[in-house]
């Protein structure tokens, strides 16, 4: 038997701003992608549980959010993405000191399996669920959800369950009477495309899900996702937690107008390749491959890049090797004109060196 703990922090991005600036607690915060082309052309990133009353929902068009909320006092914020990512970095370092295993999902979700720290008992993993909340809210004065449960699977539901602030156990002796009237899209990896495919049966929770034939589930959804997507059905999960390490970093920007102009476009890619850099190097990597990432004015995706044969040592050289990528390219004569850019890094290792001596500081 395993115990893992599912942490999800509460509308991270607009917490984060409540307390950078606490007279935004009790209005509506919606916090913004703002791409610069038009004043108002962009996504909503995130919002407070205020503005989420309204309906206002991640990925949701800037202009749409402001014409629900344009009698309300709504106050609406761009994206801070370093000062998130710093935050984010100190709690999952915090949180990795109570986990026997520990595995980051996302900016602001993490999972922790502490089967031997609390000696296979859940009333244990209930105190040090509460301690973890306590803890993250003393050091960073943010609130998370915790889910706890025997897999990730039922942790990550119970995450979910009683948000914002919410602590929810879900044992699987309990997971008929929890699961079974919840709407099947509640179930991790049933996103949109199969949601469809499973209304269109009738199946439309959890429960009418469990009990469908898991052969014609097989036929509907591939052998494969029609077994995992029973068994998930069921709470059962067997999913490892184990930490991955990153595949790359990178990072892209729309461009304030389309160019085609070596001097306009490149001189972005200072910044691009300042940030990428920074960020491996925080993350203790080292990288052998650059990458550039455009994005023409006729939306299609061109890239470009370079492996050398030991990893790259100093931010001039990726600034120097996506520039010559990027003349590269637009020597090639089609007619390019820019609209996003950016820069990837790859094939990581762990930097060693960097680690050993950040040990002994
Ligand atoms: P979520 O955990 O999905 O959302 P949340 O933390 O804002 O709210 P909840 O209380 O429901 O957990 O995502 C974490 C952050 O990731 C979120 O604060 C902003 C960012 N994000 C986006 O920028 N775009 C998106 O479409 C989503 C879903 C999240
Ligand atoms: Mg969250």
């Amino acid at each position: 038997m395993r115990i893992i703990l599912h942490i999800d922090l509460d509308y991270f991005f607009a917490q984060v701003e409540e307390n950078l600036n606490p007279s935004l607690k009790n209005k509506i915060v919606v916090v913004c992608v703002f791409s610069g082309r038009t004043k108002d052309s962009g996504v909503v990133s995130t919002s407070n549980y205020k503005a989420r009353e309204y309906g206002i929902k991640s990925g949701m068009p800037i202009y749409l959010a402001k014409k629900i909320l344009k009698d309300k006092e709504a106050v609406f914020l761009p994206v801070n993405h370093d000062l998130y990512e710093e935050i984010s970095h100190q709690i999952m370092e915090l949180l990795r000191n109570f986990a026997d295993n520990f595995e980051q999902v996302s900016i602001d979700e993490a999972y922790l399996e502490i089967t031997k720290r609390v000696n296979k008992k859940f009333e244990e993993a209930q105190k040090l669920a509460k301690l973890i909340k306590e803890s993250v809210f003393e050091k960073e004065g943010l609130t998370c959800s915790i889910g706890i449960g025997p897999n990730k699977l039922l942790a990550k539901i119970g995450s979910d369950l009683n948000k914002p602030n919410g602590l929810t156990l879900i044992k699987s002796s309990e997971v008929k009477d929890v699961l079974s009237d919840l709407p099947t899209e509640k179930l991790p990896g049933v996103g949109r495309k199969y949601k469809k495919i499973l209304d269109n049966e009738g199946i439309n929770t959890i429960g009418e899900l469990a009990a469908f034939d898991v052969n014609n589930l097989k036929l509907l959804l591939g052998k494969k996702i029609g077994e995992r997507i029973h068994r998930a059905s069921l709470g059962l999960d067997d999913e490892p937690v184990k930490e991955e390490l990153p595949k790359q970093f990178s990072k892209i920007i729309t461009l304030k107008e389309d160019s085609d102009n070596f001097d306009n476009v490149s001189n972005s890619l200072n910044g691009l390749c300042g940030d990428v850099w920074s960020t491996i190097k925080d993350e203790g990597f080292n990288f052998k491959s650059v990458g550039l990432i455009v994005v023409g004015d006729d939306l299609k995706i061109r890239t470009k890049s370079k492996t050398l044969s030991h990893p790259i040592v100093n931010k001039e050289d990726i600034i120097r090797i996506t520039k010559d990528l990027l003349k590269e390219l637009l020597e090639e004569g089609t007619n390019l004109k820019i609209r996003r850019i950016g820069v990837k890094s790859y094939n990581l290792v762990k930097d060693l060196d960097q680690r050993s001596i950040d040990s002994y500081l």
